[in-house]
């Protein structure tokens, strides 16, 4: 069975397609990398459209079913792998041909082409890779066989980072393709692409920037050098790629001027690793006058890249809260983890942060390989001391590649039942070790959360704060979760 006509030579446009999870509801963040992926297509003439499940009010199926796409290109971490599976199902009944790609893709490539509907995997970053794919695609869109479509060596062997069937059915691996080193010179996100009144605001499972937020992110750098042995980083690897700082303020204004931005989320894994150009970045959105669209740091920065000027430029920039990954209250768990941070750092760098009138946020993890019920208080209390603004708890999660996972499956009992039960979304325990039980985590989970938020201050705090009524049903939702169980 063969069909020669090239899908992108239609002239249809590619839809970009990120699946949503089906066991947990949580924030919805614009897909950077389906807008960076999206930016480059548009840069080269290739129309291109994005549907984030999530936030969509069809289904994946009827916006096929409306439109004829050519090429549908699916992104997945490794918790949606079975939904994004799902999605080039759809993707294939409906005609198109499946390219996938993002974290999961980069660690198995060759798992999703055990799968009929999954026609091509591109591993690692793409915005140059895509095009590669598209040009390819005019010269060989495949021959479609039962068992997937085969590509031809000769024309699909040469592209580093994509991995394909070959017309005799054989799983290919190109070489992997070095990480690009010029982030300045890339096209920016296609951000007019997504429905940004559709998103949630940037930390709602915590707390409210802004309710109908326009909120938007942004990258600085890329990568992260430390090598803490529970994070997965299969596109990225131990690299950090800064931005310059111009043209991250350049792209700043586009959101706040253009685009409207009501809130930016910083979502850089590590974005102060270099504390001078973290310092620059904020001088320069003092000096364009870019301070009043608040901003924060979502995924945390590090403690130990800061100081007290740094904090005093960021709220002079505009930023409103600023978020740490502690991890844990016990310095020996820390140095097992690899965090490569000390608390007396953390400690430092939040009472700087105050200092300088941010809020601040904390990250904790519970179930640490080496985590006891002392290890673990050691956390609950540090989080007391701390008392950031938020505090967000969560259980140690072994996700696949990461030395953690390693660490379990020589060592401990993985309870985690399937990919998508690798997700940090519910209140139980992914794996056990020793003498740490899935009860005493999940224990001492809950009890950090009572300890933590019902305290007289705190809770008089809440109570006499707007943002807390006007989000009465979502603090209600989290009251059951975590503070009655258990
Ligand atoms: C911002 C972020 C979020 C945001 C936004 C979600 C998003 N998907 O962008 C929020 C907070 C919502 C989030 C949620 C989750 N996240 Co998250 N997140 C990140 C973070 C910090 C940055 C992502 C980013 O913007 N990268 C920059 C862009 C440019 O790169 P990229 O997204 O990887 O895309 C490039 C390539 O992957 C590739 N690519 C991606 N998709 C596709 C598709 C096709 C067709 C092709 C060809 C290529 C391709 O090309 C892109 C451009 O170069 C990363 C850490 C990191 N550094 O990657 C974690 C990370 C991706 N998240 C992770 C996880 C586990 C999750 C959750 C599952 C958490 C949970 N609930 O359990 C959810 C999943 C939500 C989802 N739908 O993806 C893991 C994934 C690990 C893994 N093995 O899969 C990471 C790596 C964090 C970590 N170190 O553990 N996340
Ligand atoms: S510092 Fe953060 S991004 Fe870097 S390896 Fe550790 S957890 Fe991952």
């Amino acid at each position: 069975m063969s069909d020669s006509v090239s899908p992108c030579l239609r002239g249809q446009p590619l839809l970009l397609v990120s699946p949503a999870s089906k066991v947990w509801d949580s924030r919805a963040h614009i897909h950077m990398g389906l807008g960076y992926l999206a930016g480059s297509l548009l840069q080269h003439g290739y129309p291109v459209e994005i549907f984030e499940e999530c936030v969509e009010p069809t289904s994946l199926a009827d916006q096929l079913a409306g439109r004829q796409y050519g090429v549908v290109g699916i992104s997945s971490p490794t918790p949606l792998i079975e939904e994004a599976w799902e999605a080039a199902l759809v993707a294939k009944k409906a005609g198109a041909l499946t390219l996938m790609g993002g974290p999961h893709l980069t660690l198995h490539p060759g798992e999703s082409l055990t799968k009929p509907q999954v026609d091509l995997v591109v591993r690692g970053e793409a915005e140059d890779a895509i095009i590669e794919v598209m040009r390819a695609l005019e010269a060989d869109s495949g021959e479609a066989y039962e068992g997937g479509r085969r590509f031809r060596a000769e024309v699909w062997g040469s592209i580093p980072g994509v991995s394909f069937r070959d017309s005799e059915g054989t799983v290919r691996h190109n070489p992997a393709r070095p990480l690009r080193q010029d982030l300045d010179n890339l096209p920016w996100p296609a951000y007019r692409l997504f429905p940004i009144e559709r998103y949630t605001n940037l930390q709602p499972l915590t707390d409210g920037l802004q309710k109908n937020a326009r909120a938007y992110t942004l990258l600085t750098s890329r990568g992260c050098p430390y090598q803490c042995i529970y994070c997965s980083k299969p596109i990225t690897g131990n690299t950090w790629r800064p931005r310059s700082p111009e043209k991250v303020v350049e792209e700043w204004a586009y959101l706040v001027r253009e685009l409207r931005a009501t809130e930016i989320g910083v979502t850089d894994d590590v974005w102060n690793l270099n504390v001078d150009r973290a310092k620059d970045i904020c001088r320069l959105l003092i000096e364009r006058g870019l301070t009043d669209v608040p901003w924060v740091t979502i995924h945390g920065m590090r403690a130990d890249r800061s100081d007290a000027e740094l904090f005093r430029l960021m709220k002079q920039a505009g930023c409103k809260r600023v978020g740490f990954g502690v991890e844990s209250g016990n310095q020996a768990i820390l140095d097992a983890i690899k965090k490569g941070q000390k608390i007396d750092d953390v400690r430092a760098a939040v009472a700087n942060a105050k200092a300088a009138g941010l809020q601040t946020m904390g990250f904790f993890i519970f179930g640490l390989p080496g985590d006891t019920e002392a290890t673990m208080e050691d956390t609950i209390r540090l989080a007391l001391e701390l008392d950031p603004d938020m505090a967000n708890f969560m259980m140690a999660d072994p996700l696949p590649g990461t030395e953690m996972y390693e660490i379990v499956q020589r060592k401990g009992r993985l309870l985690a039942t399937g990919y998508h039960d690798l997700a940090i979304h519910g209140e139980h325990a992914r794996f056990e070790m020793g003498d740490m039980t899935a009860e005493l985590v999940e224990r001492k989970f809950h009890e950090a959360y009572r300890r933590f938020y019902f305290r007289p201050k705190r809770i008089w705090k809440r109570a006499t704060s707007l943002d807390t009524w006007r989000r009465l049903p979502t603090y209600a939702g989290n009251f059951v979760r975590f503070f009655l169980k258990r």
